[in-house]
């Protein structure tokens, strides 16, 4: 790969980033950031990440599956897609004390953060009593409640509000060029409206992409431009790699180069100064020099806990290990 060399001080500072419409990012913009020397731009990112964070606090989230496999849509990525054999076994929607007790155990080992997950295309009327309900018990314990339950009409969005939910997730999940590659059941603008509903209505938007798809590297500047551009941004950004789940149309692709996948941090870090940015799905991939790189290119958030929806994510154990050897501080911890 040739690396363009482009002066730092032709790149718009961090400082002027998205002051208003006319500043939005291009994608050769952000490109550009790709292209930069690998030392270049990560200590442009933890410049920035230094200005709006304590560069040794990570956020931890926990996930817990409340509703898996069997979805409707066909996300060339997911073992929950009922279009895939996957060995996924579809499960009713769980009670609301189950939810409770995980929640419950995710708060002993240190989250702040809930994050309940339904393999849903959107939720049915009948089901939104029953998630208010998580939403509003899981708050009770002093958890910040987080869902993922597919699109969300504007009434839905007001109902979780309503209960108390503090993020929503929904993702973009890649460009909007390279999106029909991936999903056919719905569209790149019934994301876009789904986004608008939780803005509207108040909630906090989780919002991030999926890399390692086979997607090359405009696309995925093209998914940063589309998230930073979002107005305003989103408040937590989740980047995850590909997990390979055999039976799904994309297991074999070809992993992506990890300095790639490190670049990309820095440059949503870069371009959303604000945001918690999320390593998300691919940490139980990544060695530990991976994952520090990952930290230092401006990561402030993870996935904490034994499992992410059906998939492996490292052992908490493991990761209070790394954060002893990096010196990292979950966030809600007391400093050192
Ligand atoms: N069904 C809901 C939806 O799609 O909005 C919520 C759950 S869905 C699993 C949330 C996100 O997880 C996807 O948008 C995608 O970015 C990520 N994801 C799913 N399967 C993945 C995999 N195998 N590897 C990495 N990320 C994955
Ligand atoms: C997100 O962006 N990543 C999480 C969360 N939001 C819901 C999900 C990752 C799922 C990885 C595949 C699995 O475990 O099924
Ligand atoms: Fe269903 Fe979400 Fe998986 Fe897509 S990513 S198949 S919507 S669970």
């Amino acid at each position: 790969m040739t690396t363009v060399t482009v002066p730092l001080s032709s790149l718009r500072t961090h400082a002027a980033s998205r002051p208003n419409d006319a500043a939005r990012w291009r994608v050769a913009e952000i490109e550009a950031l790709y292209a930069l020397p690998f030392m270049d731009l990560l200590f442009r990112a933890q410049q920035v990440h230094r200005e709006h964070f304590d560069a040794n606090e990570v956020q931890l989230s926990t996930l817990l599956s409340i509703k898996t496999g069997g979805c409707a849509e066909d996300c060339g990525y997911c073992p929950q897609s009922a279009h895939f054999d996957t060995g996924v076994e579809a499960s009713k929607l769980m009670k609301v004390a189950e939810v409770l007790e995980a929640a419950a155990a995710a708060k002993a080992q240190g989250a702040t953060r809930f994050c309940m997950g339904a393999a849903w295309r959107s939720p049915k009327e009948r089901d939104m009593a029953r998630v208010s309900e998580m939403v509003r018990e899981v708050k009770a314990l002093g958890l910040e409640t987080c869902m993922t339950l597919g699109m969300l009409d504007g009434g839905q969005a007001r109902s979780l509000k309503d209960a108390g939910l503090d993020y929503y997730n929904h993702n973009l999940d890649t460009a909007p060029e390279f999106y029909g590659r991936i999903i056919s059941t719905r569209t790149y603008q019934d994301r876009l409206d789904t986004l608008a509903h939780v803005r509207d209505a108040g909630i906090h938007v989780c919002c991030g992409g999926i890399v390692g798809l086979g997607e090359g590297r405009a696309q995925r500047a093209g998914l940063l431009a589309q998230l930073a551009n979002l107005d305003p941004y989103p408040e937590s950004v989740p980047i995850n790699n590909l997990v390979q789940v055999e039976g799904t149309p994309l297991a074999g692709t070809e992993p992506l180069d990890p300095f790639e996948f490190v670049r990309t941090i820095a440059v949503a870090r870069i371009t959303m100064p604000h945001a918690m940015v999320r390593l998300s799905a691919g940490r139980e991939q990544m060695d530990e020099a991976l994952q520090a790189l990952c930290f230092l290119a401006g990561t402030n958030s993870i996935f904490y806990g034994d499992k992410l929806l059906t998939t492996a994510n490292p052992q908490a154990q493991r990761d209070r290990a790394l954060f002893e050897r990096l010196g990292l501080r979950a966030r809600g911890e007391a400093a050192r």
